[in-house]
């Protein structure tokens, strides 16, 4: 009997180190562990991999080609705000010029529990690099259509906010290049810190090089289970490359989409293309639906994006010219202890003439 099932199971497995591992099995027991072991794995790795079956592009909360009479027809599932304009082409959030703020936002209220949002932007603009601004951000929040300081939109927003930072307002930031795209979820009362860059609220993020760039640049916003997910494409590659993924993110629904710009000093154009909704696919466990509907957007495990203020340590140039000066240090001494040790030799050696 259990040859039988021993020999069955050979059959399927290839792998020259699972037959070594077997052999060394002595009875059923042992064996059933490793294949509920290995089952377990495999069946986490492919829930990482987070391979939906199927997505469906829901029309009404999308924003493609053609924009028919989207801004000013009650059959519109979009509005428009500040200084957004329609083209045949793209919606131009904000011109190449100072101080405008622009933004398209959904009228419909957004239910749906598990989907993806993928975004095509282009923002580009004739001042040289670091000299342009001051970026660009999609919402998913409880309010639209509302202005300020915020890429064009409200602080102490509720909801979610990604943001397409072209331009570096910290007096202080080694660590990262712009553009820099980054997440925060509001619940009103945290407040976008403009002249930090967000950085103290921010909860993961990427530099993107997207200004003036060759190719068509593109943004994917991911949201399944409590779990958020950005990813880029914007190097002409045509693949997503990560950009933020955050567990335990817990959003509720009937908020609204939309994207805005603004610029200041400087500007850029600030260009949308599409926004196109994805209803995603996935397996839902009966804990899934049990779970509690909130009301305030909230992380589990807050703590763990706190930034720390205070000293951040050593840099990498820190420790280069820690290290650079203390060999100079020791150089000198060791030379000077030669100069000593010579001269003393030489006494030495007159005395005894
Ligand atoms: C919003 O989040 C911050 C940071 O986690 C927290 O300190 C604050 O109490 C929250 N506000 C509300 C109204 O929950
Ligand atoms: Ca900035």
């Amino acid at each position: 009997m259990v040859v039988v099932v021993f020999e069955s199971s050979l059959g399927r497995l290839r792998s020259f180190w699972f037959l070594h591992a077997m052999f060394r099995f002595k009875n059923i027991r042992e064996l059933t562990c490793l294949f509920v072991t290995l089952y377990i794995l495999m069946s986490q790795s492919l829930a990482d991999d987070q391979d939906f079956m199927e997505e469906f592009l829901k029309r009404e909360y999308s924003l493609a080609k053609p924009y028919r009479g989207l801004g000013f027809s009650s059959s519109s599932q979009w509005d428009l705000m500040g200084t957004a304009v329609v083209t045949p082409d793209h919606v131009r959030l904000t011109p190449d010029m100072q101080s405008r703020q622009g933004a398209v936002w959904s009228r419909i209220p957004f239910f749906l529990k598990d989907w993806e949002l993928q975004v095509q932007f282009k923002i580009f603009g004739q001042g040289k690099k670091n000299f342009n601004g001051d970026g660009m951000a999609i919402w998913l929040t409880k309010d639209r259509m509302q202005k300020g300081p915020v890429f064009g939109n409200m602080n102490h927003f509720i909801g979610l906010g990604i943001f397409v930072d072209t331009y570096l307002n910290a007096e202080k930031s080694h660590d990262r290049a712009f553009p820099y795209i980054s997440v925060m979820l509001g619940n009103g009362t945290l407040s976008y810190d403009h002249d930090n860059d967000g950085r103290f609220t921010e909860l993961g993020g990427c530099t993107a090089i997207v200004r003036n760039a060759l190719y068509n640049t593109f943004l994917l916003v991911r949201y399944s289970r409590n779990r958020l997910t950005v990813m880029v494409d914007v190097d002409g590659r045509q693949e997503w490359s990560e950009c933020a993924d955050i567990t335990g993110l817990r959003l509720p629904t009937g908020y609204y989409f939309g994207a805005s710009a603004a610029t200041g000093d400087l500007s850029d154009n600030h260009d949308i293309i599409s926004m196109k909704l994805y209803q995603l696919t996935v397996e839902r466990t009966p804990e899934d639906d049990e779970e509690e509907e909130i009301t305030l957007p909230r992380v589990d495990g807050m703590e763990q994006f706190a930034v720390d203020v205070e000293d951040p340590g050593m840099s990498g140039v820190q420790f280069f010219f820690t290290l650079l000066f203390s060999i100079l240090g020791l150089s000198v001494l060791a030379a000077v202890g030669l100069v000593v040790y010579g001269r003393w030799k030489e006494n030495k050696r007159k005395r005894f003439y």
